[in-house]
């Protein structure tokens, strides 16, 4: 089998999405999600540009050496451009391996290792009481495990609370939104919060929380240690992660579980961390760390170190995306959770997918392949709008991570 034509597709059925399509001599195809949300352009240039003309001809079933030859054959490694490109082409690959051999991914992958795959959902408030409403929703559709995130008092926006009750989406078209942040404020709103939480909902559900690289270690280290008696299932990105050793002093002083690296792109950004032992959970997600190949490599290096997988699933990253991020959940043995945040209808019709939800699993099904296709004729209905995610300053001016 041959690669005779690969092409990009560039939708926006309410946010953006960068699908990558390669095409064979044998009319079997495959899908690859490229999406980098706030900077989807670059990775669809670098596939069409740099990516795309050296597949032409290459036999799709040499996954690890087509991988190897847009890493190491680049010569410059790494970066979320690349390695989200590079995973748009592995995924696509992926996708053809399992067509052509009339199986599911998840058996090239090492099989089924569990039934299906536990979820967690988001649920948010502008305060406690409305976290408590929504949460409560998501229980009643039957997710075992919440993340949970409230409005601060004081501060007019916060990550993870949508404007408007039960949607939160964080890119918005236009130029970036400016967020509004204070590190002492969010500090004292937290432990209330799950406070609240365990003594309505029980010990019984998982529940989460995201700090989005806000805090320094050490007020990590002070909210994990706040936090230990709600028994959290993880507090996800505490601080940001370029200093893995920063890890070492949050580990030092609380029991509560972490999780990082929604925004890594390779093994090499989580190697200290597994090693040490540092964190419980990686979340780096097949979009964004190269593709299945990679991941399936991370994963495994984890397993060593006690380390679960964590996924990143927000809804910037396609439903081509979530099937093999559900194919990959439920083949490695040392799968944690799956973040689920649905995508909208328009979305769910450009893309129409096998994966299903019940009761907080989900199934990538078992058609051939990923189980996944791309409606072009109605992608081309949604045209590509410039949209960014949003930035965040302290109260006196000085931006700070969002
Ligand atoms: O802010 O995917 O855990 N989920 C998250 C996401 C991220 C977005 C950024 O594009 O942190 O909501
Ligand atoms: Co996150």
């Amino acid at each position: 089998m041959k690669i005779t034509d690969a092409y990009v597709n560039i939708t926006s059925p309410g946010r953006n999405f960068v699908t990558l399509k390669i095409v064979t001599d044998e009319g079997i195809y495959g899908l690859g999600d490229g999406t980098l949300n706030g900077r989807e352009l670059a990775v669809a240039a670098y596939l069409t540009e740099h990516v795309i003309p050296c597949l032409i001809g290459r036999d799709p079933f040499q996954t690890e050496d087509i991988w190897q030859y847009l890493y190491r054959g680049a010569y410059w490694r790494r970066g979320p451009v690349t390695m989200s490109a590079i995973a748009a082409v592995d995924v696509a690959l992926w996708d053809i391996k399992g067509k052509a051999l009339q199986t599911p991914i998840y058996n090239l992958l090492g099989g089924r290792s569990r039934e299906s795959v536990m979820v967690y959902c988001h649920a948010f408030g502008k305060d406690v009481g409305a976290a408590l409403e929504d949460v409560a929703k998501h229980k009643e559709m039957g997710y075992r495990a919440i993340r949970v995130q409230s409005g601060v008092p004081g501060l007019k926006s916060t990550y993870g609370v949508g404007k408007v009750a039960g949607h939160y989406e964080p890119a918005e078209r236009g130029l970036p939104t400016e967020y509004e942040w204070e590190t002492e404020a969010y500090l004292r709103s937290v432990p209330p919060l799950f406070s609240k939480m365990r003594e309505t909902f029980g010990e019984e559900l998982h529940l989460l929380h995201d700090c989005h690289h806000r805090l320094t270690p050490i007020e990590a280290a002070r909210l994990g240690k706040e936090l230990e008696p709600f028994h959290l299932f993880w507090i996800e990105d505490p601080t940001p992660a370029e200093l893995q050793e920063g890890f070492r002093l949050i580990r030092q002083h609380t029991t509560t579980p972490l999780a990082v690296g929604e925004v890594f792109n390779s093994l090499w950004d989580a190697h200290e961390l597994i090693r040490n032992q540092w964190i419980d959970y990686v979340r780096a997600t097949v979009v964004h760390a190269g593709g299945l190949t990679h991941l399936k490599k991370l994963a495994d290096f984890a397993a060593l170190y006690h380390v679960k997988t964590g996924c990143h699933g927000a809804t910037d990253l396609s439903p081509v995306s979530m099937a093999a991020a559900l194919h990959f959940g439920l083949a490695v043995h040392n799968f944690g959770i799956q973040e689920h945040m649905p995508h909208s209808e328009e979305t769910d019709a450009v893309f129409p997918h096998q994966y299903s939800y019940q009761d907080g699993y989900m199934h990538p099904g078992d058609k051939p392949g990923l189980g996944v296709d791309l409606d072009e004729k109605l992608a081309a209905h949604y045209e590509y709008q410039r949209a960014y995610l949003p930035v965040n300053r302290k109260q006196d001016g000085t931006l700070t991570d969002w």
